[in-house]
């Protein structure tokens, strides 16, 4: 709406500004009749949009200066304001908040409009994503979401499965997504490539990859409510043998990411990077191999936990000494993960201060936070399953 606003405000200048152009002084030119009405009618359309243009929402007064219900950091207008300051930082293995605060969030996946291949055969529909982002954030106490984006190397049926380069409308909702996410204070959004056709057979970002990040950083840069994951989940490698070239597509990433961002005159984000095996679960590489790229600054390190509390140790606890640690998904699994290991994870995690996301908040996408229901790709009832009980317990008792 504000760009509206200024272009009416630029159409209104340019024309009060033509009078030079056209031997000036001919009181029958079209133009200097509009000048006229602009400046002595004040029922004039043009003339009431530039009244509310000029009262913009200032970020630092407690009010609400342009009357749209939002004061101050809670106006999406000030989603960038220095004011509001959300630029989050790593110093040492802890994240920090611009004020030096310690930052833990806390929360869950959330799915694109393409809802866990649930919803890319219909008409994609973003307020579904919005409306469950602010559930989350609202009726369950959530401050940190993983925002899931899938593509697909072909169609096969789908409406709508190309990647953000290839598909500027599903690119278009994912920055309404974002900016809505940011309506809430506070909240940050993790904006992760969790199923892409640039991965390779390991899942590992390429080429590819990293030219879609360029895009996404390009679109995202000004944000302080966002964070960027690399990839999902690099695959095998269970000796680790591949752990240095894995480290090296990472590196190549957060080499394009910091370029991007320096080209756009933006902080540097935090750039999530993933477990070099076991589908993203060990950091053991990083620990003595940290990321190097700018000096490492802002990189943290992500780990997916599908496993009993006495994996706990190696796979978060130590790493989490030296390296700043998120835990991006978790979940109960059969045979991996039981209800009280979560529970578990939780309370070791809130010792060691480590931001943490359920998997998932979604209905098909197992371990499920939500209940299946009808219209599940749009306006479906939100009830959480067992497992999304004792998260939304956790978050709203946190
Ligand atoms: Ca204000
Ligand atoms: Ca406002």
């Amino acid at each position: 709406m504000r760009q509206i606003l200024l272009l009416f405000a630029t159409i209104v200048l340019f024309v009060a500004c033509d009078d030079g152009s056209d031997g000036g002084g001919n009181s029958s030119n079209v133009n200097n009749t509009s000048n006229v009405n602009n400046e002595n009618n004040t029922g004039n359309v043009n003339n009431v949009v530039n009244v509310n243009n000029a009262t913009a929402e200032v970020c630092d007064n407690g009010m609400d200066d342009d009357g749209d219900g939002d004061v101050d950091c809670a106006d999406t207008d000030c989603l960038t304001a220095p004011a509001c300051d959300r630029w989050l930082y790593v110093e040492g293995n802890a994240i920090r908040r611009a004020d030096g605060s310690r930052w833990v969030g806390h929360g869950a996946n959330l799915h694109d409009t393409r809802s866990c291949n649930r919803c890319a055969w219909n008409t994609p529909v973003p307020e579904e994503v919005m409306r469950r982002a602010d559930a989350l954030v609202e009726d369950w106490g959530a401050d940190f979401i993983r925002l899931l984006l899938e593509a697909y190397p072909s169609g096969d049926g789908r409406v709508s499965w190309q990647t953000a380069m290839d598909d500027p409308d599903y690119l278009a909702d994912m920055i309404a997504i974002v900016e809505h996410i940011g309506q809430h204070p506070g909240v940050y959004v993790l904006i992760s490539l969790w199923i892409d056709p640039s991965f390779d057979d390991l899942g590992w970002p390429a080429d590819a990859t990293v030219e879609l990040w360029r895009l996404l950083v390009q679109q995202f840069a000004q944000y302080p409510h966002v964070l960027f994951g690399v990839v999902n989940e690099p695959q095998s490698n269970f000796d680790g043998s591949l752990d240095a070239d894995c480290h090296a597509a990472m590196s190549a990433v957060v080499e394009a990411i910091r370029e991007e961002e320096e080209l756009a005159g933006s902080p540097y984000h935090l750039v999530a990077v993933q477990g070099t095996r076991g589908w993203g679960r060990t950091l053991d590489y990083y620990v003595t191999n940290p990321v190097t790229v700018r000096d490492g600054d802002n990189v943290v390190y992500e780990t997916h936990v599908y496993n009993p509390e006495s994996d706990f140790e190696s796979q978060f606890v130590v790493p989490s000494a030296t390296l700043p640690v998120i835990i991006g998904e978790f979940g109960p699994a059969d045979g991996y993960m039981t209800m009280d290991d979560c529970s578990a994870l939780m309370v070791r995690a809130e010792e060691l201060h480590l931001p943490w996301l359920a998997w998932t908040f979604h209905q098909r996408c197992p371990p499920n936070l939500l209940e299946q229901a009808d219209d599940e790709c749009d306006g479906m009832a939100l009830t959480p399953t067992a497992w999304g009980i004792l998260v939304r317990d956790w978050l709203t008792g946190l």
